[in-house]
């Protein structure tokens, strides 16, 4: 396969510095080799320039780094539908906002494919707020809700030339939900495969569902993995740990699955911290995970659908 990997060093979205050195992070790891290694062809487009910043001004004060994110999203998602050209692009976060310019990008670029397009959010959270309803005001709270067309973002985000269907969207791993979040996720149609769902029912049938809606449609799919989605004993190096998260064999399972599937067509890495790592240990198992939904396996077994 083609992979083009791009840095969008974003760390505004969060609430505290660190996901700038994201990307340099993810590259110190080894990500280009270990994708070469699988027999991949990798270009390393570089880094997203961002866009010139204008002011804005909104009701909810609590926002944090309005323009810029507004900004960055409109960079991103020129350079997500630029890069979904000719490969399957790999976006190195930076915070999970990047996701509303890779989402948008996608989007766009889906459409002109004329595929739809899915997305599978593996998450401590759903992001699912808008400008009006984040308490918190870190914009790396609303990527999701801005690219499925929720209302309260025109004239603050860049209008999205296409939105995502939120019932295309699956997030898995959920386990830290906001009361504004749980209601606008219900009424949109979103999947929400919560800790509990994975804990009574195991997380390949619920993921091996929605697969199989992917196949049904030809879709494309794209796959957003937040740092936080793992427990914080195995991934450190995040901001917004909250305990609970999925195993290191959960995860691993996962990207199997995904790269047995053969669906997947671009790759979101976000919310690495890499100032609360330790020794490399959260950038290295990201670099792994990747690997897995690349085609790395323990043994070779016969492919099999889910
Ligand atoms: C919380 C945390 N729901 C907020 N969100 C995220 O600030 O809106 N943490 N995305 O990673
Ligand atoms: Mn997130
Ligand atoms: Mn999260
Ligand atoms: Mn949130």
């Amino acid at each position: 396969m083609n992979c083009n990997i791009l840095g969008a060093p974003v760390q505004d979205g969060a609430g505290r510095m660190g996901c700038e050195m994201g990307p340099s992070a993810l590259r110190t790891a080894g990500l280009v080799g270990a994708l070469r290694d699988l027999g991949h062809t990798v270009a390393d487009l570089g880094t997203v320039a961002p866009a010139p910043v204008r002011p804005l001004a909104h009701g909810n004060l609590a926002l944090k780094a309005l323009p810029e994110i507004s900004a960055w999203t409109a960079a991103i998602a020129d350079a997500a539908y630029a890069a979904s050209a000719d490969a399957m692009p790999i976006f190195l976060g930076g915070d999970h906002s990047i996701s509303a310019g890779t989402l948008s990008g996608l989007a766009r670029r889906a459409a002109r494919i004329g595929r739809p397009l899915f997305v599978l959010w593996l998450d401590a959270h759903p992001d699912f707020h808008t400008l009006d309803t984040t308490a918190s005001g870190n914009l790396h709270g609303v990527p999701l809700a801005y690219a499925s067309g929720q209302p309260g973002f025109h004239g603050y985000f860049p209008d999205l030339p296409q939105r995502i269907d939120p019932a295309r969207v699956c997030t898995l791993g959920i386990r830290s939900v906001d009361p504004a979040e749980r209601q606008a996720l219900r009424a949109a149609g979103v999947t929400v495969h919560d800790m509990r769902a994975i804990d009574e029912h195991g997380i390949a049938p619920l993921l091996g569902a929605f697969l199989d809606r992917v196949t049904a449609e030809n879709g494309l799919l794209h796959v957003s993995l937040d740092v936080d989605f793992l427990d914080p004993s195995i991934a450190p190096a995040v901001g917004t740990t909250v305990p609970g998260g999925a195993t290191f064999r959960e995860a691993h399972l996962v990207m199997e699955m995904l790269s047995d599937s053969g669906l997947v067509s671009s790759l979101d890495l976000v919310e690495l911290n890499p100032f609360l790592d330790e020794r490399g240990r959260t950038a290295t198992l990201m670099v792994d995970l990747t690997a897995s939904l690349m085609g790395r396996r323990i043994m070779d077994r016969p492919t099999r659908s889910f």
